[in-house]
C-alpha cells in the first residue's frame, strides 16, 4: 500500500451551473434564455425534460452549502445566470438577480468555502438569440456589459473568476451537431460562434484588469484525449485532428493566438472560413491566471474517408465505459494535463470538472452505494497526484458535480452528482463518492 499526499494548498471543490440546478426559471425578474427555449421544444431533450424546477437550488442554496461544508471543500464552482442579471441580455440590471448570487456567495463564505464562478455556462438570454446570438458580434458587447456589472457587484468576495464553460460545446455541439441549444446544424456558425466566444473571453479579461478587480481570472475548455491507433502517418493525422478539434482549436487561440493551421485548412477545404477581425487574436490571447481544463474522456482514433468531420474513427480497445458510453481513460488525465504543460508552459491549471455518470439506486435507508463512481474519482485522483508530482503545476480539482441535476439533452435520467436527487421531493441523499471524498479531502490524500 502506499500513501499519496497531496499539497496543502491543493483547492479541493465541486461545481454545477446555473440552468442544471437554480429551477425558478421565471422567479424575480429572470428572462429567457436559450436553454428555456430549447427544453420546452418537444423533442429536443430527452423525455422532454426541462430546467423549470431542476433541483430548486434557487430556494435550497443552504442546504447545498450545508452539504458542500460538511464535505469539506476549499471551494464551490456555479455558474450566474446572465438572464438573472439582464432578462434581455442588454438593458437594465435586474437587481433581484444580482441578490440571488449575493445570498449564495455569502452563505459560502460565512461556511468558510472560497467561490469560484463561471460567467458563462451555456444560458444565453433568448433576446440576444434572436438577434443571432453568438454569431453576431454585438453579443459580444453584451457580454463584457454583463460582466462588468457581475465584477463590480463581486469585486474582493470571488478567488476564481472563469468567463467561458467549454467554448468547443458552445460553439459546435450547439450550433453544429445541434444536440444543444439553440440546436444549429452549420459549421461555419460553429466556427464563428467559437471565435466570438474566444474574442469575448478576451475582452472580459481586458475589463477586469481595466478595472482592477480582485481574483484570478481565466476559462474553461473541455479537452479530451486522442491518440492515435497506430503509427501509420494517416491514423497520427487523424487522431491529431480530432484531438484538435476538442484542444488545440480553443488552446492556441487562448495561449498563442493562433489557429493550428492544419485545421484551418481542414475547414477551408469544407468550404469554412474563420472570420479574424483585426486585433482579435491579440484580444483572445491576453494572458491569464490560470487555465480550467473539464476532462472526462478520452479514445484512439484511426483514419477512415468520409468518418466524421476529420475522417477519423473511434476504435474500441476495451475501455470500461460510464453510463454515458464515455470511455473511462484515468491515465489520458495525466497525459493531457503533461501535453498541457509541455505545449503552453507553466500556466496553473485547475481541474474544473470531472465525473462520472452511472445507474444509481437509492435504498430504503437512503444510501447510493456508488461503487463505480467512487471507483472513477479514486483513479483520477490518483492520475492528479502522479501528474503533481512530475512537475504540473495542477493547482485544484473541482468534482463534477455536487448534486445530480439536468444533464442537458439528457434530462434527469443521466446521473453525474456526489449527492442524489430525489426529483419528485427534491431531497438530497450523499452518496458513497462522496464520503470517500470527504475521507480523500479530511486526509490530504489516499493511500491505493
Ligand atoms: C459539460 C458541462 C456540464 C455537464 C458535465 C457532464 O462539461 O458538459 O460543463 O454542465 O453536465 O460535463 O456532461
Amino acid at each position: 500500500m502506499a500513501r499519496l499526499d497531496f499539497p496543502k494548498d491543493f483547492v479541493w471543490g465541486t461545481a454545477t451551473a446555473s440552468y442544471q440546478i437554480e429551477g425558478a426559471y421565471q422567479e424575480d425578474g429572470r428572462g429567457l434564455s436559450i436553454w428555456d427555449t430549447f427544453s420546452h421544444t418537444p423533442g429536443k431533450v430527452v423525455n422532454n425534460d426541462n430546467g423549470d424546477v431542476a433541483c430548486d437550488s434557487y430556494h435550497r442554496y443552504e442546504e447545498d452549502v450545508a452539504l458542500l461544508k460538511n464535505l469539506g471543500v476549499k471551494a464551490y464552482r456555479f455558474s450566474i445566470a446572465w438572464p438573472r442579471i439582464f432578462p434581455q441580455g442588454t438593458g437594465e440590471v435586474n437587481e433581484k438577480g444580482l441578490d440571488y448570487y449575493r445570498r449564495v456567495v455569502d452563505a459560502l463564505i460565512a461556511a468558510g468555502i472560497e467561490p469560484c464562478v463561471t460567467l458563462y455556462h451555456w444560458d444565453l438570454p433568448q433576446a440576444l438569440q434572436d438577434k443571432g446570438g453568438w454569431a453576431n458580434r454585438d453579443t459580444i458587447d453584451a457580454f463584457v456589459k454583463y460582466a462588468e456589472v457581475v465584477f463590480k457587484a463581486f469585486d474582493g468576495k470571488i478567488k476564481q473568476w472563469i468567463t467561458f464553460n467549454e467554448t468547443w460545446c458552445v460553439s459546435f455541439l450547439s450550433n453544429y451537431i445541434g444536440a444543444h441549444a439553440p440546436g444549429n446544424t452549420d459549421l461555419q456558425l460553429a466556427v464563428d460562434v467559437a471565435h466570438n466566444c474566444m474574442v469575448a473571453h478576451g475582452q472580459a479579461v481586458k475589463k477586469f484588469r481595466e478595472l482592477g478587480v480582485k481574483g484570478q481570472i481565466g476559462t474553461t475548455h473541455n479537452l479530451y484525449w486522442y491518440e492515435p491507433y497506430s503509427t501509420k502517418p494517416e491514423d497520427v493525422a487523424a487522431a491529431h485532428r480530432n484531438r484538435a478539434y476538442y484542444n488545440e482549436w480553443f488552446m492556441d487561440p487562448t495561449f498563442k493566438g493562433t489557429y493550428p493551421p492544419f485545421m484551418v485548412d481542414w475547414f477551408r477545404e469544407k468550404g469554412v472560413e474563420v472570420k479574424i477581425q483585426p486585433g482579435d487574436l491579440e484580444t483572445m490571447s491576453q494572458p491569464i491566471d490560470f487555465i480550467g481544463i473539464n476532462f472526462y474522456s478520452g479514445g484512439f482514433g484511426r483514419y477512415k474517408k468520409g468518418e466524421g468531420l476529420f475522417d477519423c474513427e473511434e476504435v474500441q480497445v476495451g475501455f470500461d465505459r460510464t453510463f454515458m458510453d464515455w470511455n473511462v481513460y484515468p491515465d489520458g488525465l495525466y497525459k493531457v494535463l503533461s501535453w498541457v504543460k509541455e505545449e503552453y508552459g507553466d500556466i496553473p491549471i485547475y481541474i474544473t470538472e470531472n465525473g462520472a455518470c452511472y445507474e444509481d439506486e437509492l435504498t430504503a435507508d437512503k444510501r447510493v452505494h456508488d461503487v463505480l463512481r467512487a471507483e472513477y474519482y479514486k483513479k483520477h485522483f490518483i492520475q492528479c497526484h502522479r501528474v503533481i508530482e512530475s512537475g504540473v503545476p495542477l493547482k485544484g480539482y473541482f468534482a463534477w458535480s455536487l448534486l445530480d441535476n439536468f444533464e442537458w439533452a439528457e434530462g434527469y435520467k443521466k446521473r453525474f452528482g456526489i449527492v442524489y436527487t430525489n426529483y419528485e421531493t427534491l431531497e438530497r441523499h450523499p452518496k458513497d463518492s462522496y464520503y470517500f471524498i470527504q475521507k480523500v479531502i479530511a486526509d490530504g490524500g489516499l493511500d491505493v
